[in-house]
């Protein structure tokens, strides 16, 4: 046994067919010759458990865990399994897939719950660290949260002016409300009336408008609990609940309250993978999620004397570079560069270059601790909620009162750290040049003022079918699927038929590394009509909107898009579909799910853990789509994956009346 695992321990990933990014690949084989194992070795030399992968392992008392898994010659007349307690294989395995929808909502949430108790600091001039920075964006949020911006006075003469009202006073009053949003008990979530009506009007009557966020995640953790919720349509209806408070609700929140503190995202230029260190540098990597906390140490990175203190050390700057939906955050807001995206996080450590990682929390590998041990990089964990149990790495807790110092004192360490490389670092040539940056509200001010507009012609010409439709393609990467290459194959399949992409997540950073958000790439890789469309308005194919959280600008994105007119009453009319090739996390089930009963068909590679079940499975992938418009399909094959949306778009053409 001894040996066997031995054997199994040193199995190798082969570098070529890990990645489809030349800096990935050569990293993997640096690491291979450095002795330091990262997940692509540990993925070929562990398989997962084939009853986990269908959904169908119940472990949730202690009578089992009851494995069910589907019978090699399939199911032949009724379906007799059952665990213990009498649990079927969908009692069980939609239990299993809401908690998944739990988790990836209070991820999402509680960085929203963060963000709005930081803007309430600021709101009351209780930090100095963090302000209102888009005074018009919150003044366009305010009345979502029934808050007035303006006031009635009295005139010279008695008359009634409406003045404005002070913009710390509107602030105060939105941040109460927003940060109420989490522990409200009855009623429903502000921004659920963001959508478009029909849709909200679906959601009403089907009594799945959120409560408060909070509480729609504690229910399914209830329902899921050992004998309460044994009917799997039931338990699909509270994960809608809970999906539409992270959407719409956390999420939502999250994004807009960073956009009024740290800016709404305008097209920037920026520029991503591993070729973004800089030998002669500090580098510095945030990685993780939270711009409350990446923020200040990009203001802490530009200070005069930091930049001093770290040519007092032998360097010649510092580099700061983003890695996974932090990157994201400071990439969309400030050009700042992307080292890469979830896997590469072990590989930027193999650099030898890198001075310092500092995460605070989500997609964080436990391993970047064992990989930073055979390098010179100090790991720094940030987030009281987040900490590696090893010797080797740092804590230094980010405290938003005392946010810049903090900032500071990480940015410290990473100088100080400098002078402790081991020899030359190999920092691998491949980076890319991207635009970046398209909020809804830039799309909207850069180009033109609606969606119908002259300038912005996006409905017009889907209506004309220069545009054949739009594709949301997100979510992660995953170490069981080709590093970038499924993210790849579905959006240039999708871009050679004239779908225009819009993404977030890693996703984004796939694109970005292989030139698709650059404008040029536009006449390369697109179908006649969205080639046209693009050079003629000077954007790229594929829209970066940002980070996780910031999927919640795709949903007002397509719900601009429904308001602007011509395309039906509610975005599952639109000819759109979703995608998350190469998903991984919870959140992306979460993601998934919202996008789902916001009415939109979505797609998800690798695999799902439905397939033990299969009429809760149906449920997802069929029945859905008769209560929300919207449904879930699960296809590995990149190619078919972006084929299946293709034709759910051209479906979706049809009822409208449009060719093609
Ligand atoms: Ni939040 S959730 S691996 S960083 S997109 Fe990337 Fe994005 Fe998935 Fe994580």
């Amino acid at each position: 046994a001894a040996a066997a695992e031995e054997s199994a321990s040193t199995k190798k990933a082969d570098p070529k067919a890990s990645s489809v990014d030349i800096a990935t690949i050569q990293m993997l084989a640096k690491a291979q010759r450095d002795n330091v194992e990262t997940i692509f070795d540990r993925a070929v030399s562990m398989k997962p458990c084939n009853i986990g992968e269908q959904g169908t392992c119940c472990k949730i008392c202690s009578q089992g865990p009851c494995r069910l898994p589907l019978p090699k010659k399939g199911i032949e007349g009724k379906d007799t399994r059952k665990g213990l307690c009498g649990a079927t294989p969908e009692t069980i395995a939609a239990r299993n897939f809401a908690r998944m929808v739990a988790a990836g909502a209070a991820a999402h949430s509680d960085h929203g719950r963060g963000v709005a108790e930081v803007f309430l600091t600021a709101a009351r001039k209780g930090t100095h660290d963090y302000g209102i920075k888009d005074e018009q964006k919150l003044l366009e949020i305010a009345p979502d949260f029934e808050v007035p911006t303006t006031v009635i006075v009295d005139g010279p003469n008695g008359e009634k002016i409406e003045q404005m009202r002070d913009i710390y006073d509107i602030a105060e009053e939105v941040g109460v409300k927003a940060l109420g949003q989490w522990g409200q008990q009855d009623g429903e979530i502000y921004n659920a009336k963001r959508a478009p009506k029909a849709r909200y009007e679906l959601w009403r009557k089907l009594d799945v408008v959120p409560r408060g966020i909070d509480r729609e995640i504690v229910e399914i953790m209830h329902r899921t609990h050992m004998g309460v919720d044994q009917d799997y349509h039931n338990i699909v209806k509270q994960c809608t609940r809970a999906a539409i408070g992270d959407g719409w609700g956390g999420s939502m929140i999250a994004t807009d309250l960073q956009d009024i503190m740290f800016g709404t995202p305008y097209p920037t230029q920026g520029e991503i993978n591993l070729g973004v260190l800089k030998q002669d540098h500090v580098n510095i990597i945030v990685h993780g999620h939270e711009p409350l906390l990446s923020e200040m140490i990009v203001v802490a990175s530009q200070l005069p004397d930091m930049v001093d203190y770290a040519k007092s050390k032998g360097a010649h700057g510092i580099v700061l570079a983003g890695m996974c939906c932090t990157a994201n955050e400071i990439l969309c807001r400030h050009g700042l560069p992307i080292a890469g995206n979830y896997l590469q996080q072990e590989l930027a450590i193999v650099t030898g270059a890198v001075d310092a990682m500092v995460v605070d929390v989500q997609c964080i590998m436990e391993n970047i601790a064992n990989v930073a041990d055979c390098y010179h990089t100090k790991i720094i964990t940030t987030n009281p909620r987040a900490m590696i149990e090893s010797g080797h790495t740092t804590h230094i807790e980010f405290d938003e009162h005392n946010a810049l110092e903090d900032a500071k004192k990480i940015v410290k360490t990473a100088i100080d750290n400098f002078p402790n490389r081991h020899g030359e670092a190999m920092i691998p040539s491949a980076k890319e040049k991207m635009v970046v940056g398209f909020s809804y509200e830039a799309i909207n001010y850069h180009l033109g003022g609606t969606f119908r507009g002259s300038y912005w012609p996006l409905n017009d010409n889907i209506i004309n079918g220069r545009i054949r439709g739009i594709g949301g393609v997100v979510g992660c990467n995953n170490a069981r699927s080709m590093h970038d290459s499924a993210h790849l194959t579905v959006v240039k399949e999708l871009l050679k038929n004239d779908v225009i992409v819009l993404t977030t997540g890693c996703n984004a950073m796939a694109c970005g590394k292989a030139g698709l958000l650059s404008p040029e790439s536009a006449k390369v890789f697109c179908g006649p009509g969205l080639a046209e469309v693009c050079e003629t308005v000077g954007i790229p194919p594929v829209l970066h909107m940002g980070s996780c959280v910031d999927n919640s600008r795709i949903l007002m994105a397509a719900t601009q898009v429904v308001k602007a007119g011509g395309l039906g009453k509610d975005i599952s009319d639109l000819p759109a579909a979703g995608s998350a090739p190469e998903w991984m996390s919870e959140k992306a089930i979460s993601i998934g799910h919202y996008f789902v009963v916001s009415g939109v068909y979505t797609v998800f590679g690798v695999g799902l853990p439905v397939t033990g079940a299969p009429r809760f499975q149906k449920h997802l992938f069929e029945e859905l789509e008769g209560i929300y418009g919207g449904m879930w399909d699960m296809i590995v094959d990149p190619y078919e994956h972006a084929q299946a949306m293709i034709r759910h778009i051209d479906k979706k053409r049809a009822a409208l009346g449009l060719d093609k």
